[in-house]
Order: C-alpha cells, then sequence, then structure tokens
C-alpha cells in the first residue's frame, strides 16, 4: 500500500503512473485501424480509452490539484463517458492515436511536475496521495476494459500470454475440501483507513453474518460444463424470470466464446482457438448463469457481505486484513493478477494466498458475482465526485468482487468493489457458491 513517509510515497506514486502508463501503450501498440474501430458496440474505439485517461488525469491532477490551466477544454465533452455512449464514440472527432500519446504524455510532464510540489497531506484529495492514486486506478481499470476489447477483435493475434511464477500452480487439489464453514459472527467490513480506497469502500462498519459455507475454489469450466449437460440453459427452473427471459432472448446456450467442438467445447482467446480447459475457472458469464448454476447445484451465490467476510476474516485476531493472505501488498506468488497472463490460472492454484480459513483464489484469477446489488455503505459520502460510484447504486447493478487476471494490484484489495449489469458477459467474470449452515450442523 501507499507508504507513510512523503519522499517514499512520491517514488511510489511515480512508479504506479509508470506501470499503468507503460501497459496502457502495450495494450494500444497495434494498427491504426485497430485502435479506430468499433470491435464490439459494447466496448469504446481502444483510441478512445487512449486519450480519456489523460483526460481524466488532466481534470483531476493538473486542473484540482495542481490548480493550473486546462491544457485542453475542447476535449472534456468528447472523453466524458456520460456524454456519449461506448457505441457512438467512433463517431466523435477523436483525436487520432498519435494525437492522443502526446496529448497523454503533456499531461503526465504536468502531472509528475505537480506530484513533485504537492504537499501530500492536508485536504482529502491529496492526503496520503489519494488523487494520485485514483488516477492510477482510473488507468488501470482502463487498461482491463481495453482487454476485453481486445478479446472481442477478430483477427490476427497482438497480444501474448506469459507464464505463471514457478510453483503456484495446483499441488494439493486432492486434500482441499469442496467447501469452508465461515463461522457465524460480526465481521469489519469496508475501510476507512485504506489510503487509496474509493469511496464504495468506505466506511468501515461491523456486519454480523452468520454462519455459512463457501466454495474453496472458484466454479471451473469443467463443472460448469455438467450444467450444460443436464439442460440447464433449457431449464426455467434454475433461473429468475427476470433472467429466464434474458437467457431465452439473448439465446444463450454456454459462457461467452465457447464453441461446440464435436463433444467438447473450444474457445478463442485472444484469437487463438483452443479447447475450453477443465480446470480453469470459468468466465464470461453473466449475474445470470452465475445465479442460474448456482441453483442447480442446490446452492446460491454468496452475499457480498460473505464474499468479503470470506476473504478478510482472521479468526484468530478477529480482525479483517487487506487480503485473504494477510496485510502484504499482493505478488506473483500469492494471486494471478496484472494481465500478463491473459487467463486465469487453474483453480486451486495459489496456496500461498489462501484465506485464515483455506479460501483460495478470492482475489485475482475472475471477478466474482456476487448476489448483492451494487449499495453505499451506511455512511457513505460520494468521494471526490458522485459519477464514480454514487449514480449507479441501486437495484439495476450487480457486485463482483475479487478482481481478475486482468486487473492490476493497484486496482484490487480485499474491500474493492466493482459492478455492472447482470447480463454482462464480455468482462472476465466467474463466481463460487455457498450456502447456509442447516440446523443439523449446529450453526
Ligand atoms: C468500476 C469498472 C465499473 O469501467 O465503468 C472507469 C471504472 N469509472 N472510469 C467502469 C471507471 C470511470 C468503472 N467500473
Ligand atoms: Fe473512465
Amino acid at each position: 500500500g501507499a507508504p507513510a513517509d512523503p519522499e517514499t510515497l512520491r517514488s511510489f506514486i511515480a512508479d504506479g503512473l509508470e506501470r499503468a502508463r507503460n501497459r496502457t501503450h502495450a495494450l494500444t501498440d497495434c494498427d491504426e485501424e485497430d485502435l479506430l474501430k468499433q470491435h464490439s458496440p459494447l466496448m469504446s474505439p481502444l483510441v478512445w480509452d487512449l486519450a480519456h485517461v489523460g483526460s481524466q488525469e488532466e481534470l483531476w491532477l493538473v486542473r484540482d490539484v495542481g490548480k493550473m490551466e486546462p491544457l485542453r477544454c475542447d476535449l472534456d465533452q468528447m472523453y466524458d463517458a456520460f456524454q456519449h455512449p461506448r457505441s457512438s464514440r467512433t463517431t466523435l472527432p477523436l483525436l487520432s492515436p498519435q494525437e492522443s500519446r502526446k496529448y497523454i504524455a503533456e499531461v503526465r510532464d504536468k502531472a509528475l511536475d505537480i506530484l513533485q510540489r504537492t504537499p501530500l497531506e492536508g485536504s482529502p484529495l491529496v492526503n496520503r496521495g489519494f488523487a494520485f492514486g485514483m488516477i492510477i486506478q482510473h488507468e488501470q481499470q482502463h487498461d482491463e476494459t481495453m482487454l476485453a476489447t481486445h478479446q472481442l477483435r477478430i483477427g490476427t493475434p497482438v497480444l501474448h500470454g506469459q507464464p505463471f511464477a514457478p510453483g503456484v500452480g495446483p499441488q494439493d487439489l486432492h486434500a482441499l475440501p469442496q467447501e469452508v464453514l465461515i463461522p457465524s459472527g460480526p465481521f469489519t467490513m469496508g475501510t476507512s483507513v485504506e489510503p487509496w480506497a474509493l469511496d464504495n469502500e468506505r466506511p468501515s462498519h461491523t456486519v454480523d453474518v452468520p454462519a455459512y459455507w463457501i466454495d474453496t475454489l472458484p466454479v471451473t469450466n469443467g463443472a460448469y460444463r455438467h450444467f450444460i449437460d443436464d439442460g440447464g440453459y433449457r431449464n426455467p427452473r434454475w433461473w429468475t424470470p427476470e433472467g429466464w427471459d434474458h437467457c431465452r432472448g439473448a439465446g444463450l446456450a454456454a459462457p461467452k466464446y465457447w464453441e461446440r467442438d464435436g463433444d467438447g467445447w473450444s474457445r478463442t482467446r485472444f484469437g487463438v482457438v483452443e479447447p475450453v480447459p477443465d480446470d480453469e475457472p470459468v468466465q464470461h458469464v453473466c449475474w445470470f448463469e452465475a445465479d442460474a448454476y448456482a441453483r442447480w447445484t442446490g446452492r446460491r451465490l454468496p452475499t457480498e457481505a460473505e464474499w468479503e467476510k470470506a476473504a478478510r476474516f482472521d479468526p484468530r485476531s478477529g480482525r479483517s486484513r487487506r487480503y485473504p493472505w494477510g496485510d502484504e501488498d499482493p505478488a506473483p506468488h500469492y494471486a494471478n493478477l496484472g494481465g500478463s497472463a491473459l487467463r486465469p490460472a487453474p483453480a486451486g492454484s495459489f496456496p500461498a494466498g489462501a484465506s485464515p480459513l483455506g479460501v483460495r483464489q478470492l482475489i485475482g484469477d475472475v471477478w466474482e458475482w456476487v448476489s448483492s446489488d451494487f449499495r453505499p455503505y451506511p455512511g457513505f459520502t460520494a468521494f471526490p465526485y458522485p459519477e464514480y460510484s454514487e449514480v449507479f447504486f441501486g437495484s439495476d447493478y450487480k457486485v463482483l468482487r475479487g478482481g481478475s487476471w486482468a486487473a492490476d494490484p493497484a486496482a484490487c484489495r480485499g474491500t474493492f468493489r466493482n459492478w455492472d449489469y447482470p447480463i454482462r458477459r464480455q468482462i472476465f467474470t466467474g463466481f463460487r457458491t455457498a450456502r447456509d449452515v442447516t440446523p443439523v450442523e449446529g450453526g
């Protein structure tokens, strides 16, 4: 996390900004045509994301924190996500790729000057470098969005996955219990102390959670296939009424990107066709599919509080950790984050990343749908702007937890909350299931 000492904090921020920018450049290092094209009505052209990260950086770091004159007022509307739906952005007079790179580099130069001269304390906006942390997270979130665009792209592959760190693979699968009992009792949810936590993660508050069982691992492709084979997509019994309408209307029959291949399944991953690997956490399922699968197994999705208690609660100390493995920042032996793998790790990987009670892969690999709607915590205040979270609160959006393989460590924590519509599948989403404790089990 953000260091306390101001000089160490400054270099930590500069490093975070640079890592995000390197990633942005790597994800936009393709033909002009690929950058300008609408790969899917669900996504912006990559060149919009490219300039949008600079536009947000100008707004918050150059104008708000630095109190400097605007560089490009004329771009504000064009790169405001609320002004133009994603499907319409190719019709805008967007900056070219070259102009976008030049613009974001100019903004970055100014932001780095401002970083050197701004005291990282005083107002909540700059305290412990918050605004800089917010901008790092913003760019990293758009980098994940650009990966979803790349996955939708048709054509010769331009991205190539890197292997996992040695020794993180599944070794003790046979010894792992299917599910873990989380004892009843209160735990601390959310945070008031994590310096770069966003408004929707705040404030910390106590939630009393009855005992429940939760899957040790995310649901795998192999397990999910049994749901398909059992006619899960053709049986309204497993679906909510809206879910069933959507399943029928959209013609859902398998996770997005799956194709029938003889009596098995294959999928295209960033332009390369491969068999669907049984041992990998399922991804590209919407909330309705996750919910239906859970009901088919006689179980349910965990609530958001259940997910966070499984991920953070340490029964020995009674306190909530920053991550399942403890308070240390993510590292390659703890979790699959950062986007370079281009895939989730096999279920059962990362024994070092397990929670105190033994739940695995809560951080990284796939975003996990939970049953809960995206709502504010008690005592929520929008900060620094209502359009980050507040305008999305309500019953339209479902919560996603834990971060995917495409999320960067800077934008992933035990308290981090993501959200999307329950029909969304182009994002890197999976899930795990839970169940109540029966009276016999004595919860
Ligand atoms: C938190 C991932 C839902 O991508 O819409 C990016 C993050 N907010 N720019 C999104 C965000 C503004 C947001 N999600
Ligand atoms: Fe944005």
